[in-house]
């Protein structure tokens, strides 16, 4: 019916198939490809998250064609990219969180500080917006992206920090909260992977990224009394001694950003990565299931457990199991195989089910309650990661490629690549 908006359908089969190409499953690929020829359709009457089909289909879609250089799938996200682009018609380009991609009207999340769009959300198009330009030839979705990063520079940053919140009709900041989890979290990732994916040429996105990290570490980096440390929340200068899963991406991310940080810190960046790793790796170790919560807290004597019962959950969260990876790759200790292993058993035992894999309602209890949702992010991130983990450093090296915010790899644009594509393979 008109009046009832529906979804996307696919997300599952758009963000599993380049996982699919890359472990060889080259029957189930064919059959996913053939679904999408089919059966994937924008022209639905759809509110979606602007973000979320970002991440899981743009990036999904236009992975699957860098890996497989199929027609259909760059076809189908320039597609989808044009269905975006109503987002961006607000007073300052910032585009809203939620959009009719029939009928183009856009809106934020009702429970966002003043009608603010969100950091992480806004902050994560850019990868998937230069390769929409690149593939199309139409500049308009790289500079919508650029844009968001002009909107900010122009704005004071409370102590060099990025709130969560803007609002994309004034220009202006919401609420004063900082996360490097949830509502902040992959913004800071793409400043990073955007200098990266632009072969080291994007001397701004390196910029924010380096003085927001120098940032995050005085006032939200903090270390234990038994010595863990930890990134905790910013509330308008209060410290919330909590860490989400979503925050433990972030260790792999200072490993990656290492290599290029100013003033002789590269050693510095990959002990901060590796300490975060170890924090994320004990949040699993103190549970009874060995999967780690939604979030845990430094606080009234706990160290990485979670103390309240809805932040006791694991829903097939990918954020752990990445920064081992990462940390594996730039150090090769074979403790973060060790620990991707323990995962990997943990996932067998307790989240296996008939038809798949499930979340867990409580990680610190003896009996699995299941939620019986296996997110597409299982698929797309937790599972390519593990592979990654336990394969050569030369499937999908990072000197090539950089990986959207769900694990869909990105070919890093060489200078020279404007007219041809073989040289991404
Ligand atoms: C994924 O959709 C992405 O990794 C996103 O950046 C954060 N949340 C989920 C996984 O937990």
């Amino acid at each position: 019916s008109s009046c009832i908006s529906g979804n996307i359908q696919g997300a599952t089969i758009v963000d599993a198939l380049d996982t699919l190409y890359i472990m060889e499953m080259k029957e189930e690929f064919k059959e996913a490809k053939e679904w999408v020829e089919k059966n994937l359709d924008f022209n639905v009457n759809a509110e979606i998250s602007v973000f979320e089909v970002n991440i899981r289909f743009v990036g999904g879609l236009l992975s699957a064609y860098y890996l497989s250089g199929e027609e259909v799938f760059r076809k189908k996200a320039v597609e989808l990219g044009e269905k975006l682009l109503p987002a961006f018609n607000t007073p300052t380009g910032i585009p809203w969180a939620l959009l009719n991609i029939k009928s183009g009207i856009g809106r934020n999340w009702p429970w966002a500080s003043g009608g603010s769009s969100i950091l992480a959300e806004f902050g994560t198009l850019h990868l998937e917006f230069v390769h929409l330009s690149h593939l199309s030839g139409n500049p308009v979705f790289a500079e919508k992206v650029m844009n968001i990063r002009k909107v900010l520079n122009r704005l004071d940053k409370p102590e060099g920090l990025y709130p969560n919140y803007l609002n994309p009709s004034s220009g202006q900041w919401g609420q004063h909260h900082v996360s490097i989890g949830g509502l902040g979290d992959s913004f800071y990732e793409y400043l990073l992977k955007a200098w990266l994916m632009s072969d080291k040429t994007d001397e701004e996105g390196k910029k924010m990224y380096y003085e927001a990290v120098q940032a995050i570490e005085t006032h939200l980096i903090r270390k234990s009394s038994r010595g863990l440390t930890y990134i905790a929340e910013w509330k308008g200068g209060l410290l919330e001694h909590k860490m989400g899963h979503l925050t433990c991406f972030a260790g792999g991310m200072f490993g990656l950003g290492a290599d290029g940080a100013p003033n002789d810190k590269t050693g510095h960046h990959i002990e901060l990565g590796a300490e975060i790793a170890r924090t994320c790796h004990e949040s699993y170790d103190r549970t009874s299931m060995k999967l780690g919560p939604e979030a845990f807290r430094f606080d009234g004597g706990v160290e990485a457990i979670a103390t309240r019962q809805n932040e006791k959950y694991y829903i097939l969260r990918p954020e752990v199991i990445e920064t081992y990876m990462y940390m594996w790759r730039l150090t090769h200790d074979p403790k973060y195989r060790q620990w991707g292993w323990e995962a990997v058993e943990a996932l067998e035992k307790h989240c296996r089910v008939d038809g798949g894999y499930s979340g867990i309602r409580d990680v610190y209890n003896n009996h699995e309650s299941h939620d019986d949702v296996q997110q597409s992010f299982f698929l797309s991130e937790t599972l390519k990661y593990l592979y990654l983990l336990f394969s050569e450093d030369d499937l999908l090296p990072f000197e090539h490629w950089v990986f959207n915010t769900e694990a869909h790899p990105l070919p890093i644009l060489h200078k020279d690549d404007g007219n041809k594509e073989e040289n991404q393979k």
